[in-house]
C-alpha cells in the first residue's frame, strides 16, 4: 500500500516547471495584428510559455497586450490560467520606436517591480537604442523564488557595445533591488557579421565568469533556411537561479516545423525563432526525501573519514 502511494506520487505529481521564452515578433504593428493567421500562431507560441518576452512591438496604441491576453484567455480554461502583461514605453532614438512586453501566467508568477533603465550613465550616455525595461518577478512555485529579467533588442551594427553595456545595467539593478538572480534575454543580434569572433573579448557579459550563456555561438535562431546565426540569446547569473535551470530545457522553438508551415508562412510570423528554457519547480516530496537520504549518507562518510 505504501509502495503504491509512493509510486502514484512519483508518477502523477504534476510537472510545475516554469517556461521562460523570448521572441522577436518582427515588426508587430497594425498590419500584422490585422492578419488572424499570424496572430493565431503568435498566440499558440505564447501559450507554450509561462513568461514570454516579446520584442519589436510597433503598434502605437498599447493594443497589443490587451489583444494577446484576450486571445490567450480564450485558449485556456480556468481563471487560474489567465495571463497578465506589462509593457515598456515606446523606445527608440528618433521616430522609429519599439516596445518590450512581458506576458506571464498570473497564477505562477507576479511582478514585484519594473525599472526602465535610464541609459544616462556618465560618459556612456545613450548606449542603447532600446534601453532594457527590467522586470523583477516573484516566482513562489519555482526553486528560485525571485529573479530579474533584463530584455534587449540591439541595433545590429551596435550589438557588441550594447551587449557589453548589459553589464552596467546588471550593476545598476543589483544596487537598486535586493536580488542576485538575473536572466538577460532577447534578440542580441549576437552572431554572424554583427558580433565577429574577435569581439567577444570586449563583452563583459561574456568574459566574466558569473554569466552563463545558454544558447551557443553555433546555434541558429533564424527562420530562413539560408541563414544560420545565433542572434537570440539567454544568459543567466546568480547561484540560485543557475541551479534552478532545468537540465536540457534550453530550446530554440522551430514553430515552422512544429506547426507544419512553409518557410514563407513562417516568415510571415517572424524571421526569428523563439528561444526558451525552464526553471525547476520548488522541491517537492521527493526532493525532500532525497535531501534527507543524501545528508545521512554524507554524514556516514564523514564519520568514516575521521575514524
Ligand atoms: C502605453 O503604455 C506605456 C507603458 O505603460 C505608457 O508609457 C504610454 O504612455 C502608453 N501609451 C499610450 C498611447 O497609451
Ligand atoms: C535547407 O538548406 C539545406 C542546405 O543548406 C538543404 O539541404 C535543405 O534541404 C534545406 N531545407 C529546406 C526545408 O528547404
Ligand atoms: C546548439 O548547438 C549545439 C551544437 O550543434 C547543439 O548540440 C544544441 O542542441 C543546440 N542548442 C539548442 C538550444 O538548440
Ligand atoms: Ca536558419
Amino acid at each position: 500500500m505504501l509502495l503504491f502511494v509512493l509510486f502514484s506520487l512519483f508518477y502523477f505529481s504534476p510537472s510545475l516547471s516554469l517556461k521562460i521564452c523570448s521572441f522577436n515578433v518582427r515588426s508587430f504593428g497594425e498590419a500584422k495584428i490585422a492578419r488572424p493567421e499570424v496572430v493565431d500562431v503568435v498566440v499558440k507560441i505564447i501559450a507554450r510559455c509561462d513568461i514570454m518576452l516579446l520584442m519589436e512591438i510597433k503598434e502605437a496604441k498599447n493594443r497589443t497586450c490587451p489583444l494577446l491576453v484576450e486571445k490567450l484567455s480564450g485558449q485556456t480554461k480556468g481563471q487560474k490560467e489567465q495571463y497578465s502583461c506589462v509593457v515598456s514605453g515606446r523606445l527608440g532614438r528618433k521616430t522609429y520606436k519599439e516596445q518590450y512586453a512581458f506576458i506571464y501566467r498570473q497564477n505562477l508568477v507576479s511582478v514585484k517591480q519594473t525599472y526602465q533603465y535610464p541609459d544616462t550613465q556618465p560618459g556612456d550616455e545613450d548606449a542603447f537604442s532600446r534601453e532594457p525595461f527590467v522586470v523583477w518577478f516573484q516566482s513562489p512555485k519555482t526553486a528560485v523564488k525571485e529573479f530579474a529579467v533584463v530584455p534587449l533588442h540591439t541595433t545590429p551594427e551596435m550589438a557588441v557595445r550594447e551587449i557589453d553595456e548589459l553589464y552596467d545595467v546588471y550593476l545598476d539593478v543589483r544596487q537598486r533591488w535586493d536580488t542576485k538572480n538575473f536572466v538577460f534575454m532577447g534578440d542580441f543580434n549576437a552572431g554572424c557579421s554583427y558580433v565577429p569572433k574577435k569581439h567577444w573579448k570586449n563583452i563583459r557579459l561574456r568574459t566574466y565568469s558569473e554569466f552563463a550563456w545558454l544558447i551557443g555561438d553555433k546555434n541558429d535562431t533564424t527562420v530562413k533556411n539560408s541563414t544560420s546565426c545565433p542572434y537570440d540569446r539567454i544568459v543567466v547569473s546568480g547561484e540560485q537561479l543557475s541551479q534552478a535551470v532545468m537540465p536540457h530545457s534550453v530550446n530554440i522553438f522551430d514553430f515552422q516545423a512544429a506547426f507544419q508551415m512553409t518557410e514563407e508562412q513562417a516568415l510571415g510570423v517572424s524571421d526569428h525563432f523563439p528561444v526558451e528554457f525552464e526553471l525547476k519547480a520548488k522541491g517537492g516530496f521527493f526532493d525532500w526525501l532525497k535531501s534527507k537520504f543524501s545528508k545521512k549518507r554524507r554524514g556516514r562518510k564523514n564519520r568514516q573519514a575521521k575514524s
